[in-house]
């Protein structure tokens, strides 16, 4: 995707008094400031820390600064590995109930909010096609509750190198569409017609939060920097609301 034809992002600040319409206009909300900075560098280097025992990361640099090692990704178990370890780190679970996502999610479920057990961080490394999660639907994934939201956040600044994660915009009136395998990904998704300015994307600063539906079509990007790319990415959904059984346990469990 060429990203300097896609739109910017609209930003939104927590404490807007529109931000359920804006969801319900747009599908997202790109808010800045949402997390606090502290909390996302202690899980930035709880992370980085599991990836350099797994010497992933360039030995000659701090692990904080999350240079690849080079060479081809680690194998799957490697991974697992990781994602295990992971799942066990306080400051990695903690960021999820962060005040800021808390109150933006009463705003647009209400006051019972059930968080998913299932929270995904990703380690996206350098030239890792195969790795990327196109364009999609959470939904696809998800099941249970349309009325799910995801809240993605970096784990590090993000620039056109590192990727991210770009957002088709929209009202989310259309449903859940079919997905496919993807013949160049280990995802499913769904087709899109490539054209970059129905796509928004901008560049993202730590503590800054992307809020989506699980109706809301948003892809993962190529990561071409010399540096793995981290984010977290967590659900909620109204309590009651049907839940899927493999959202009731940990990624990779
Ligand atoms: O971070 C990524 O590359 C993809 C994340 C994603 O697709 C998601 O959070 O649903």
């Amino acid at each position: 995707m060429d990203l300097d034809a896609t739109r910017p992002f609209a930003d939104s600040l927590p404490g807007d008094p529109d931000l359920a319409q804006r969801m319900a206009a747009d599908g997202y909300l790109c808010l800045r400031g949402l997390l606090d900075r502290d909390a996302v560098h202690a899980a930035r280097d709880a992370i980085a820390s599991v990836l350099a025992d797994d010497d992933v990361l360039a030995s000659a640099t701090p692990a904080s600064d999350l240079v690849f090692r080079g060479g081809e990704p680690p194998d799957r178990g490697v991974l697992e590995r990781a994602h295990k370890r992971i799942n066990t780190l306080d400051a990695f679970t903690a960021l999820s109930e962060q005040p800021g996502i808390r109150a933006v999610m009463s705003v647009l479920l209400g006051d019972a909010v059930r968080t998913h057990a299932r929270k995904i961080c990703r380690v996206k490394y350098p030239h890792d096609s195969y790795d990327i999660v196109g364009p999609h639907q959470d939904f696809w994934y998800v099941k249970g509750a349309e009325e799910t939201y995801t809240c993605w956040t970096p784990l590090t600044d993000t620039s056109a190198a590192l990727g991210g994660l770009a957002v088709r915009p929209g009202p989310q009136s259309g449903g859940p569409t079919p997905h496919a395998q993807r013949a160049d990904s280990r995802f499913h998704g769904v087709d899109d017609d490539g054209d970059p300015r129905a796509w928004a994307w901008s560049p993202m600063r730590v503590g800054d939060a992307l809020v989506f539906h699980s109706l809301t079509v948003h892809a993962g990007l190529p990561n071409t920097s010399a540096h793995v790319r981290l984010s977290v990415d967590y659900r909620y959904q109204r309590a009651g609301a049907p839940m899927d059984p493999s959202h009731v346990r940990p990624h990779f469990e």
